[in-house]
């Protein structure tokens, strides 16, 4: 059965999403988190990007939210997204990003933004001089380093890809060995800075050889899968948490380059981010929360005027198409829009980013309506997601919403 689509407002009826970005749970829209306290306790400022992707912002982010500091945000852009804002580079003249002003004073580079958070607010359960966090944020590098020489590097033989491969493996016995000593999920017997300092690129890893090399690094090591789970368990962790499409399409600008291996499993783990289906993916194992499409509309109405009018197709189309994409997604009954609408579509599926739009479940369900609703019409690919940047992710014609 097909259905014709419904009106803004009928949509707009579907939707009570409305959380409190200052009060509420983790989320990137907020530019002030209070946590219940006056504003007057305010003593922080955190500079992020934008696009809340930053590795190193989204540590000190994590970090304020574990500990309820109450801070304001202050958003800038990473050069690989547009232009980075004057007033910044002013503030911090490499525009490097995470900045912190914390009592007036800015603190560059997030272990010392770290380091002066603890000694003004205390550690996070064990600080980053302790003993044991010292240790394990030096296998954090090793990690990292390991990381970036297989994915970065483009190897031309899968012999080599293997050798790296090993490379890496060798250092994730090691963290599984570290994760081993403890009863929990964590690092250490409570979640702490140890965590923290970890999840940025062990996320990103968890994306990227995924997709770029079929390697499935939360499915086939038990301690980290079970780590991924016990983060996933904390609400600041779901409020900046990212999808497996956000993090494979944004790496390449970032890092110089990604390299597949063109195995079976790296194309396979390709088409499925791609082009779906994406709930099931191992990007995410906590269950779908009840409100995930309701959250979708509710951001897609925010901005709709916007995301129409930067789409490719043309204006009355897209409107059209996109409220059979959202019909679709509410009602569960096929929508067609107009024949030329696939490859509007498909251009916004693939620009959703986790989480500066929407939270990981909502991207999910859009991503899906979208696609569906594409593939009633054509089997058009949308336009090439460039990988020397991603300006066509600019946030500037949403700021004004
Ligand atoms: N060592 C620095 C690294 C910070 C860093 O590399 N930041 C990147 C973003 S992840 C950056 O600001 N690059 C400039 C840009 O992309 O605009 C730290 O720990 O804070």
């Amino acid at each position: 059965m097909t259905i014709a689509p419904l009106s803004w407002t009928e949509l707009a009826a579907l939707t009570e999403f409305n959380p409190d970005p200052i009060n509420g749970p983790t989320n990137p829209q907020a530019l002030l988190r209070l946590f219940g306290q006056p504003e007057s306790a305010v003593r922080v400022t955190l500079y992020r990007d934008n696009h809340a992707w930053c590795p190193y912002c989204q540590k000190v982010w994590l970090w304020l939210e574990e500990k309820q500091i109450p801070y304001r945000i202050k958003k800038v852009t990473m050069f690989c997204y547009g232009e980075k804002e004057r007033w910044y580079k002013q503030i911090v003249p490499s525009g490097m990003l995470p900045a912190l002003e914390l009592d007036g004073r800015i603190i560059t580079e997030s272990d010392d933004i770290l380091l002066a958070l603890e000694q003004a607010f205390g550690p996070l359960v064990w600080g980053m001089e302790d003993p044991q966090v010292i240790a394990l944020r030096r296998l954090e590098r090793q990690l990292f380093r390991a990381w970036c020489r297989w994915l970065c590097s483009p190897t031309r033989t899968l012999d080599r890809d293997q050798v790296l491969r090993e490379q890496f493996e060798a250092v994730v016995a090691h963290v599984e060995t570290a994760l081993a000593q403890t009863p929990g999920p964590y690092f250490l017997p409570e979640f702490s800075t140890a965590d923290v300092v970890f999840t940025p690129y062990v996320e990103r890893m968890n994306a990227s050889l995924y997709y770029y090399k079929g390697y499935s690094l939360r499915e086939v090591n038990p301690h980290l899968g079970a780590w991924f789970d016990g983060l996933e368990s904390r609400s600041t962790y779901r409020g900046t948490q990212s999808d497996f499409h956000t993090h494979a399409h944004d790496l390449p600008p970032q890092m110089g380059g990604c390299y597949g291996n063109g195995t079976a499993a790296a194309l396979a783990n390709q088409g499925r981010v791609n082009g779906g289906p994406w709930l099931g993916l191992p990007d995410v194992a906590y269950p779908e929360p009840e409100n995930a499409r309701q959250e979708a509309l509710q951001r897609v109405l925010k901005h709709r005027e916007t995301l129409i009018s930067v789409n490719p197709v043309e204006d009355g189309v897209f409107d059209l198409a996109l409220r059979c994409a959202l019909t679709q997604m509410m009602t569960g009954e096929d929508c067609p829009p107009s024949p030329e609408a696939d490859l509007g579509l498909r251009y916004l599926r693939d620009r959703i980013s986790v989480p500066r739009d929407m939270s990981i479940y909502a991207a999910k369900r859009l991503r899906a309506a979208l696609e569906a609703t594409a593939a009633l019409v054509g089997d058009r690919p949308g336009p090439e997601i460039p990988i020397q940047h991603r300006r066509d992710q600019s946030s500037i014609p949403f700021a004004h919403a």
